[in-house]
């Protein structure tokens, strides 16, 4: 089926005001999860259609300011909520993920799930789904969302809101337009949101300028005390412990984007950020221009994602975790990276 098909159907199926839709984001969602359910819910709403946003967690502060993102009901505190409104939807929309096993504990409830599934991701090897919209070359779920909806219903049915939560996620899953955005289409996006009324100025601040002091330092800690670059390989690490994050009064997001900073030094290709946390030790993965991290975390760490920009997990003890990615980093510098500069 074209693309042309998928959207002439999603429109049709989307013209029954009976339909109830589940917006479902990943685990731990960023700015561009966030960001790609707020503008579809918001859509929903111009449209006049019954939508519910389920999170198997919680959106972080940071997020919560855009529209319909406080009203998500987690799986954590509200698992009835959740159940019931996934019994009773006929279509649920798996935004910014290629896979139901990025949806943590709502995964059992949505495997059983028996209606259609629209999927909007750009992430590679995506699994399923009777809608799917997935390009790994857009910058985002939300630039892809931005070219669907445009579309379908025409650009005009884009508001300011709609436009705002368009651009923070093409926003922070670019870096800020760092990464990930060489291609002219983004920016031609860009254009038509500022046209539909986007305000930059107003996201960026809640984007970027809303950080608490005791964020703040817990960036300083972590790369003047905990980041380590390797002599053998170009790669920084910044473990940091679960007394470290208490210490600084940790909250969702607040490590958002320190993975990033070792790579403003010339001779890192490859930065992780290893995170303890509950039950789990997270694994942030970036790396500059053709190195693969999300080979490197999809062999060794559970995980995966784009190729400067992977995630994974183990539950293993903190100090296991450094050793298994030192142990590693042979294999992948090896066959993975060609220009070791070092
Ligand atoms: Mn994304």
């Amino acid at each position: 089926m074209t693309a042309k098909e998928t959207i002439q159907r999603l429109k049709q199926r989307l013209a029954d005001p009976s339909l109830k839709i589940a917006i479902i984001p990943h685990i731990s969602p960023d700015g561009d999860a966030a960001g790609a359910c707020s503008a579809l819910w918001q859509l929903f709403d111009a449209l006049g259609m019954q939508a519910r946003l389920l999170s198997c967690d919680y959106f972080p502060d940071y997020l919560r300011w855009l529209p319909r993102v406080s009203d998500a009901i987690s799986f954590q505190n509200r698992p009835g909520e959740c159940k019931e409104w996934l019994r009773e939807a006929g279509l649920l929309c798996m935004l910014d993920h290629n896979t139901l096993a990025r949806e943590g504990d709502l995964e059992p409830i949505t495997r059983k799930f028996r209606g259609e599934i629209l999927m909007i991701d750009h992430h590679p090897d995506p699994e399923g789904a009777t809608y799917r919209f997935s390009d790994t070359r857009v910058s985002s779920t939300c630039e892809l969302l931005y070219t669907l909806i445009a579309k379908a219903w025409g650009k005009a049915i884009i508001h300011p809101g709609i436009a705002n939560a368009l651009y923070a996620g093409i926003s922070t899953d670019t870096g800020c337009l760092s990464h990930n955005s060489s291609r002219p289409r983004t920016y031609r996006v860009i254009a038509d949101l500022l046209a539909l009324g986007m305000q930059k100025e107003r996201v960026h601040d809640h984007l970027y300028q809303r950080c608490s002091l005791s964020r703040l330092r817990l960036e300083g800690h972590c790369l003047l005390n905990k980041m380590t670059i390797e002599e053998e390989y170009p790669l920084a690490i910044i473990p940091v412990t679960r007394q470290e994050l208490e210490k600084f009064d940790f909250k969702d997001g607040d490590l958002e984007g320190v993975v990033n900073m070792p790579l403003a030094i010339e001779r890192v290709l490859v930065s992780v950020q290893i995170t303890e946390r509950k039950e789990r030790v997270k694994f942030s993965f970036r790396s500059k221009g053709e190195i693969p991290v999300n080979l490197w975390a999809k062999r060794y760490f559970g995980g995966g994602g784009h190729r400067n920009a992977a995630g994974g997990q183990l539950a293993l003890p903190l100090d296991e975790c450094v050793q298994l990615l030192r142990e590693s980093a042979a294999w992948f510098f090896s066959e993975h990276v060609n220009d070791t500069r070092g």
